[in-house]
């Protein structure tokens, strides 16, 4: 870290984090002196979403999100899977909803979990939910079905939304989507028959074309149409715990620049650091002159998550330094200079939680069992490294319990409560507009833009628009590559568990029964699947042969593929989605990596091993050679 900072500046340390534990690795840099701190969370995740809803109502949708989904009587979900997508509290609601009768809507290519349980399935082709989102308007504008008072009240750009879906039948749809106009307009009364309790869900992992902000922005323009923003069953207003910040001498006024793009007028509403734009400007041919040095790793297996693992590679190699935080030896880990074992949730405590929610609150995770071996918390590993980097006024508490008593008591809460019980709640406040929820939005227009000044001024399209072209097709016999979550698996986080893996050990290619017919596949054989860039998996997987997906896609559930081999339950099983990654489209708006622009073949794997047993061998030893250069050649193991 010194050494760094003393060569090239503070700013060439570069930290990667993910999830709450990153929170002790952010301080440590703040204090250092770096602002490139990126998670793939942002521009590999929700950031489009929340770049959307913003320009839209002058408000993200937040993490947890403001989704009132247990109070809907109709609820649209835009690929959002939940029932495998376990997001814990929405799935919970969800079932709420299903239990109270809501009629729920599901857009996808697939028929997911959430398809099963509800009243309209619309296998959209993928990539052209805009067209679907413009219809939609058509239709509800068309027949008069919107709130107008609620517009009237709090809306600006109606004349124009109004003249601009025009076009966008449903019939003009049906040529883009594939869908049925007849349910595109039985879909569409649906939704405006139970506003403003209807939730068109905003979605949370949405970088899949490029196009991103765009289609969220279409769908918060249809909820401002019902007028459910604000309103039960819709989103509700959050409140939060107020916990005064723990007091530090001030982060240091540092001149470091935040390095994730190579221009800074590129992605101009990016209002979080890029991931993979951290990962580029480590690659000196790629920016010119590379600027980031080292990386610290906290929590993210950057192989498997950012997009072109090649890519990933790469900037590695130039590294001068490259610590990781973790609990396995993840592939990440294999590719560190120095490893710092973190202690596993159960064992360590992290930092106090206190997000918008309906109810204000504040949480801590607290240590149940001790952490063994040389596993520290995370609290622990920033604070020791704080100090002997000569920050020590930044780390004045002895441990992560006094640094929570000395938050909370200043809040006037007793922490002996929080401690027993692991949570405070706090008073809730009015949730929604008709309660004396103020509607405040913070957008130029201080209303909800359906058309966005801020997009028109950056010569953005102001309002949602469907460019044909935009979004590629697949080229003849090959399949456009989707992926998403099992309902027993946290990404690769838990693949490797025995437990676990005991339930789900492999991933499987989701084909279409016409399309697995005229390959001649048969349900449970075995391939490898071949991108358009003739990069092929590391493994191979077997064949679901089904009716439940859309004959343009396949489809494989995230985190498997391994080629870390002290992952010993998960290594060579199922193919990695991550590696056949090899293009995006990156959202001009804020820079989110649409990852759903790969298009895959098939390889028999009894082809590939038979008949080029050689070639198939020399590949596998290939790429477990490098894990072992990684894992074996250059890790140290910190004591
Ligand atoms: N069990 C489990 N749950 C998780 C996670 C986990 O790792 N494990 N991860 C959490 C995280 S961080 C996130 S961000 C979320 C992600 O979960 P979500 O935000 O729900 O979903 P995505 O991964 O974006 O999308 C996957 C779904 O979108 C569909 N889809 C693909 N392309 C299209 C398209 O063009 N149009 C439409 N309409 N649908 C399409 C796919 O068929 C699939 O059903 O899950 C969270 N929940
Ligand atoms: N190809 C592809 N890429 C994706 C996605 C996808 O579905 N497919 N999903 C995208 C989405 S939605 C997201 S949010 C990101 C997520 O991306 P990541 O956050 O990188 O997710 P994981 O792959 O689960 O990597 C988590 C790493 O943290 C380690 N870990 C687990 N628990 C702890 C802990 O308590 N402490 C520490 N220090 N480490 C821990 C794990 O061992 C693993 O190495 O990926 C994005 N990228
Ligand atoms: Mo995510």
């Amino acid at each position: 870290f010194e050494g760094i900072k003393a060569r090239y500046g503070a700013e060439a340390l570069a930290l990667f984090s993910h999830g709450y534990g990153g929170n002790w690795m952010k301080h440590l840099f703040h204090a250092y002196g770096s602002p490139n701190i990126g998670a793939p969370s942002y521009a590999q995740c929700r950031g489009p979403r929340d770049v959307g809803f913003d320009l839209t109502f002058g408000w993200g949708v937040g993490s947890p999100e403001r989704t009132d989904i247990k109070n809907s009587q109709c609820l649209v979900l835009i690929g959002s899977h939940l029932g495998e997508n376990m997001h814990n509290t929405q799935v919970q609601e969800f079932a709420e909803a299903i239990r109270s009768g809501a009629n729920v809507i599901t857009v996808d290519p697939r028929f997911s979990v959430a398809a099963s349980k509800s009243a309209e399935w619309m296998p959209i082709k993928p990539g052209t939910d805009i067209a679907l989102l413009l219809a939609w308007m058509n239709v509800i504008i068309g027949e008069g079905l919107y709130d107008r008072e609620y517009l009237d009240a709090y809306a600006y750009g109606f004349e124009q939304l109004t003249e601009h879906v025009r076009p966008y039948s449903p019939e003009w749809a049906y040529t883009r989507t594939g869908l049925d106009p007849d349910q595109i307009r039985r879909t569409a009364r649906m939704m405006a028959a139970s506003r403003p309790a209807t939730l068109v869900h905003p979605g949370r992992h949405v970088t899949w074309y490029g196009n991103d902000t765009q289609r969220t922005r279409a769908i918060a323009i249809l909820n401002a149409l019902l007028g459910s923003w604000g309103r039960k069953g819709g989103f509700f207003v959050p409140s939060s715990m107020e916990i005064p910040p723990y007091e530090y001498p001030g982060y240091l006024d540092h001149e470091a620049q935040v390095l994730d793009r190579p221009n800074p007028s590129d992605y101009p509403l990016a209002d979080q650091v890029l991931a993979q734009g951290l990962c580029n400007a480590t690659v000196p041919d790629v920016v010119g002159d590379s600027r980031i040095k080292g990386w610290m790793v906290y929590g993210s297996n950057l192989p498997t998550t950012l997009p072109n693992p090649e890519q990933t590679y790469r900037a590695i190699q130039e590294l001068d330094f490259l610590v990781t935080v973790d609990v396995l030896p993840a592939e990440i880990v294999g590719w560190s200079d120095v490893v710092l074992p973190e202690a596993t949730y159960l064992e360590r405590c992290d930092e106090v939680f206190t997000p918008p929610w309906r109810v204000p609150f504040v949480s801590v995770r607290q240590e149940v069992v001790p952490p063994m071996y040389e596993s520290k918390p995370g609290w622990w590993i920033a604070r020791e490294l704080g100090n002997r980097i000569g920050l020590p006024e930044f780390f004045p508490w002895e441990d992560s319990m006094e640094y929570a008593k000395t938050r909370v008591t200043a809040a006037g809460l007793d922490c002996d409560v929080l401690q027993r019980d692991g949570v405070i709640v706090g008073e809730q406040g009015p949730l929604y507009f008709e309660e004396g929820s103020p509607p405040i939005f913070y957008t130029e227009s201080g209303k909800i833009e359906l058309y966005s000044q801020r997009l028109a001024a950056q010569g953005f399209d102001a309002m949602p628009t469907w460019h044909d072209g935009e979004v590629e097709d697949p080229p003849q016999g090959y399949y456009r590559l989707l992926f998403g979550r099992a309902p027993v698996h946290t990404f690769g986080r838990t693949t490797n568990n025995r437990l676990l893996s005991d339930v789900m050990d492999e991933n499987g290619v989701w084909v279409n029964r016409k399309i697995a017919e005229r390959w001649g596949l048969v349900n449970g054989e075995r391939v490898y699947l071949q991108n358009q860039d003739g990069v092929r998996s590391t493994f191979s997987a077997p064949v679901k042969v089904t009716d439940r997906i859309h004959p343009d896609a396949v489809y494989l559930v995230h985190g498997y593929g391994r080629k870390a081999d002290k992952l010993k339950q998960v290594f060579g099983k199922g193919i990695d989605d991550a590696e056949l990654i090899t293009r995006v489209k990156t959202d001009p708006i804020m820079g989110g990596t649409g990852m759903n622009v790969n298009f895959v073949t098939f390889l028999r794997a009894a082809d590939v091993d038979a008949e080029a047993a050689q070639v198939a061998r020399v590949d596998v030893e290939t790429s477990g050679k490098r894990v072992a250069i990684g894992a074996g050649g250059r890790q140290e193991v910190a004591s």
